[in-house]
């Protein structure tokens, strides 16, 4: 394959979703950007961001709501050199910075996070998210006995990913429908979840179905918590950009659908959560109320307007 075969195959991956997870998207795009530009044998610099921009482009215009892609490409492909060898060696180094920093912030979130868990509690967890996995996984890990609830995330059945990741860490494990959220909610101690977007007013984008457990979590009086890296926050609604809701493919929801003559499917990926029913966001940087998002939008990302 060339270069850029290889990088449309990550691009495509992404899209499809044989790469997903907000995080993982994230590291994947870091990495081909880096073995692209590895390969690329110019000496122009204007030859080099021309090619930069192409394939920055190409990974972006994959998956249009988690911001972990936008900020990575950005943070990756930022430098100021005077020619394409220094171009090239900078971008490197950025990719290789920002996966070390990705892997380390999961942890840190793990380790910050589960200090919130009690010996005995059970936790419930929607879709496949790394780092609310980290949260949970280090409180086993630290010798506490918990149970974990998870959903199955239609349509993509993110869960079944999830149970098998648990299972493997020897974790008690029950899985429900996603509509089953309610009816398991009181008996729940906690809900973590994974972020696709944190915005700068705090709301939360993530996984279709968080906004309707975060609305049950807090009618029932159960502290929701959101595990996520700072590159997780949007520095694009700091500068009033509205959040672009991915809408699936009608077959994810209902393979048969064309034998309808009028029937259409709706695939929202995503939903919003309002901050109002988020208790607090676990970042590698600590937990926070998520009114403080803006602060890390603008000292985390050093984002200028
Ligand atoms: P981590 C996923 O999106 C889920 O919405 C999950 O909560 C979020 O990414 C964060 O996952 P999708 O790619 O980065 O399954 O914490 O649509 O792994």
């Amino acid at each position: 394959m060339t270069q850029e075969e290889k990088l449309l195959d990550t691009a495509g991956k992404i899209r499809s979703m044989e790469i997903r997870g907000a995080g993982r998207i994230a590291t994947a795009a870091a990495q081909a950007l880096k073995d692209y530009v590895l390969e690329l044998d110019t000496s122009s610099l204007e030859e080099f961001d021309r090619q930069l921009r192409w394939a920055a482009d190409s990974l972006l215009n994959t998956r249009p709501t988690a911001v972990s892609l936008f900020n990575a490409i950005k943070l990756v492909t930022r430098y100021s050199a005077t020619d394409a060898q220094a171009a090239k060696e900078a971008v490197v180094n950025n990719a290789d910075r920002f996966i070390k920093n990705s892997q380390r912030a999961v942890e840190q979130i793990g380790i910050i996070g589960s200090r919130t868990i009690r010996d005995g509690d059970t936790v419930l967890t929607h879709c496949n998210s790394m780092a609310a996995l980290s949260v949970i996984g280090t409180a086993h890990r630290s010798g506490k006995r918990i149970k974990v609830i998870a959903t199955e995330s239609r349509p993509r059945y993110q869960g079944i990913t999830t149970i098998g990741m648990l299972d493997r860490m020897g974790i008690d494990v029950e899985l429900i429908v996603d509509s089953a959220a309610r009816s398991v909610m009181n008996e729940v101690n906690l809900v973590v979840v994974g972020a696709d977007v944190v915005t700068a007013n705090g709301s939360l984008v993530n996984k279709i179905g968080t906004a309707q457990i975060a609305l049950c979590a807090h009618e029932a009086r159960t502290p929701f918590m959101v595990a996520a890296e700072t590159y997780k926050f949007s520095p694009k609604t700091l500068a009033g950009e509205l959040v672009a809701i991915e809408e699936r493919s009608q077959e994810e929801v209902l393979e048969t659908i064309s034998q309808y003559r009028q029937v259409r499917v709706r695939n929202p990926a995503f939903d919003v959560t309002p901050r109002q029913y988020i208790d607090q966001i676990c970042t590698e940087a600590g937990l926070i109320p998520p009114e403080m998002s803006y602060m890390i939008i603008k000292e985390r990302l050093g984002w200028e307007l």
